[in-house]
């Protein structure tokens, strides 16, 4: 059957191996499935959510357009825009925050945790964020959305706030409900400095992340660096418990290679992290290298690049106009 997939990333800094592997990844298997239709947005409305420096982001939009591109996912088969050109995600996500409840808010847990101690200092569009990616979603009529495990209260939220949509305005199955596209295994990424903390783009330590630009070197002095524990490698799953460290890392090389944890478990079967550390290197730069190189070859082209999120913006309007608009003639205006 075939799906209509949408997915955003934020422009917010250099992507990492968290975002492949949890989201990116996946885009591309989606996208080569051939009856699929596939919408990846570069979320540049919820960046500004925290503050940037306008320079960064605009480059940033064009870095995270390259990633997109880098990691297979093709212009043609798929529609590659940046949402702040195309305002109907603006306008859907203002009448949809007046649909929902400021309680399914207050329970967000991202929401909570980007605060951090300060939330009277936090942004009012930090804190309504999972609405304008509601907003994002239901304006194509999306019915699969692949994200990370992170992404999945939010993706709750959306299918709440459709089925309000739908109920306060009488009409059934207007706004569709979409099914979150999680995966089973290895679906969040941790820090390689702190086993329990997201592997994340804002984290203040390069060397807690593999990003999708770095090179051989870099990739191979992070993974030396990585924090491991004492204890060799276990030999079944279960001697994984309370080693988080050890766990991501051994995610990290199962997800690389298509392969399930136990079958990495069984190649490294007690062996000491040294060795381990080396064969995850060997992976690590074997499918994240290429990516770095294409991203410094597209962004040499900037042109390119500008052309591509044009041309996906005029594909997505066309489809997002025509929703806000039945969406306004609902609410009465
Ligand atoms: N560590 C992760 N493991 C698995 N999936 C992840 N994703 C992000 N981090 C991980 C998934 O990547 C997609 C895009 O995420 P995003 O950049 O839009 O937002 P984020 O989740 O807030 O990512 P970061 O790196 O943590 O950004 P900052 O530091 O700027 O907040 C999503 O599908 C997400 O699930």
């Amino acid at each position: 059957m075939s799906k209509k997939i949408f997915s955003g990333v934020q422009p917010t800094g250099n992507l990492h191996l968290g975002n492949y592997l949890g989201a990116i990844k996946n885009f591309v298997e989606l996208q080569n499935e051939k009856e699929n239709q596939c919408i990846f947005c570069v979320v540049d409305l919820h960046a500004i959510t925290v503050k940037q420096d306008p320079k960064e982001l605009k480059k940033n939009i064009r870095e995270t357009a390259a990633t997109f591109i880098a990691c297979g996912i093709d212009p043609v088969k798929s529609i590659i825009f940046n949402q702040s050109m195309v305002s109907a995600h603006s306008e859907a996500a203002w009448i949809l925050s007046c649909v929902s409840k400021i309680g399914w808010l207050n329970r967000m847990t991202q929401f909570k945790e980007k605060a951090g101690k300060d939330k009277e200092k936090a942004s009012i569009g930090l804190y309504s964020y999972p609405v304008l990616m509601a907003a994002d979603i239901l304006l194509y009529d999306a019915t699969h959305v692949p994200v990370g495990d992170d992404q999945k209260q939010h993706l709750e939220l959306c299918r709440d706030i459709a089925q309000k949509f739908n109920n306060d305005f009488n009409v059934m199955n207007f706004l569709k409900v979409p099914e979150p596209l999680i995966q089973k295994q290895f679906s969040r990424i941790m820090s390689l400095k702190d086993g329990i903390k997201k592997m994340s783009k804002s984290d203040p330590s390069d060397l807690s992340r593999i990003n999708l630009t770095d090179n051989k070197e870099e990739i191979l002095n992070k993974i030396k660096k990585a924090k491991t524990d004492p204890l060799p490698l276990p030999r079944e799953i279960k001697g994984l418990a309370q080693r988080a460290e050890a766990e991501n890392l051994l995610g990290i090389y199962s997800s690389l290679k298509n392969q399930n944890l136990e079958s990495s478990i069984n190649e490294f079967n007690g062996k000491n992290f040294s060795e381990f550390k080396s064969k995850l290197s060997e992976i690590l730069i074997e499918k994240i290298e290429p990516i770095s190189k294409e991203i410094k070859i597209l962004l040499d082209n900037k042109e390119y690049l500008d052309t591509i999120l044009l041309e996906g913006s005029n594909k997505a309007d066309k489809i997002a106009s025509k929703k806000i608009k039945e969406i306004k003639e609902l609410v009465g205006f």
